[in-house]
């Protein structure tokens, strides 16, 4: 039979997309336009707080194109923490010109496909538990999609022995590690809790490397034979001392 691999689950993932209503925000006075702009840099400083604190992380970018424009991602240890923030930032002034575009919704997830080195659980190792509870990089861009393995005929991920599916990853980390300090990725697995089976969120100081990694990516037998993607969403960081002049018109 076919042996799953364990993973090693860490902080729970929540990206939120929102669409800004400009036409109503145009409408709003000086007042209100000033007490969301309040509401929403207070929402910051609590998330900061957090993240200083290691109890979670943030990240906010500028969407481009019209399929959002904002993308927050936030890590938590609980789903109910997520919720939690999603429902302040739902009550606050600034959510009254906002309007929902798209959620996901994951757990940060690495996975022990490697033979444990001198009996040594992985997961009790100090630099796992970093990148399960990641402090999110504030870089000048992100790159989210969700992603499935394949299941089609003989291309089916779910019917490959593990050291088969072990060896086809160490390939693909090998084409990864050719962008360290280009591009950061955060795994985020979906099995259960939404519509595919992960998150890829990827970081980098400059937009193009993206098209790189994905398209070198795509010859990764990994990729070209089991991976099928969702949509993507691009962006630009969205800086907290920046918020009121993007909000400006
Ligand atoms: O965790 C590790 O670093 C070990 C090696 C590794 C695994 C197990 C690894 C490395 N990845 C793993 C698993 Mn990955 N990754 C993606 C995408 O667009 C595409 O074609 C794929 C989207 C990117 C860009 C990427 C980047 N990876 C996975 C899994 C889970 C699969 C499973 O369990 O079945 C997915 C869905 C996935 C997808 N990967 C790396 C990278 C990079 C940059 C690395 C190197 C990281 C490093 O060593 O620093």
């Amino acid at each position: 039979m076919v042996e799953a691999v364990e993973t090693m689950d860490g902080w729970y993932s929540l990206h939120d997309f929102r669409t800004i209503d400009w036409t109503y925000w145009k409408t709003a006075t000086p007042e209100e336009k000033k007490e969301a702009i309040a509401s929403f840099e207070a929402l910051i400083t609590k998330w900061d707080a957090v993240e200083e604190a290691k109890n979670g992380s943030h990240a906010m970018y500028k969407i481009v194109g019209q399929k959002a424009d904002l993308m927050f991602m936030f890590l938590r240890p609980t789903m109910e923490e997520l919720n939690e923030l999603e429902t302040e930032l739902n009550k606050s002034k600034f959510a009254e010109f906002l309007t929902p575009a798209h959620s996901y919704v994951s757990v940060v997830e690495l996975s022990k496909y490697r033979p444990a080195k001198d009996g040594i659980d992985p997961e009790t190792l100090p630099e796992t538990q970093a990148r399960l509870k990641p402090i999110l990089p504030k870089w000048e861009h992100v790159c989210f999609y969700p992603m499935d393995r394949r299941r089609v005929g003989d291309e089916n991920w779910y019917t490959l022995e593990k050291d088969v599916r072990g060896k086809l990853l160490y390939e693909h980390s090998k084409t990864g590690r050719k962008y360290a300090g280009k591009v950061k990725q955060i795994i985020t697995g979906s099995i259960g809790l939404d519509d595919w089976e992960w998150g890829v969120t990827l970081f980098a100081h400059e937009p193009l490397q993206f098209k790189k990694i994905v398209y070198e990516m795509r010859f990764d037998e990994v990729s070209s034979r089991y991976g099928e993607f969702g949509e993507f969403f691009v962006g630009n960081l969205l800086k907290k001392e920046e918020i009121a002049k993007f909000l400006e018109v």
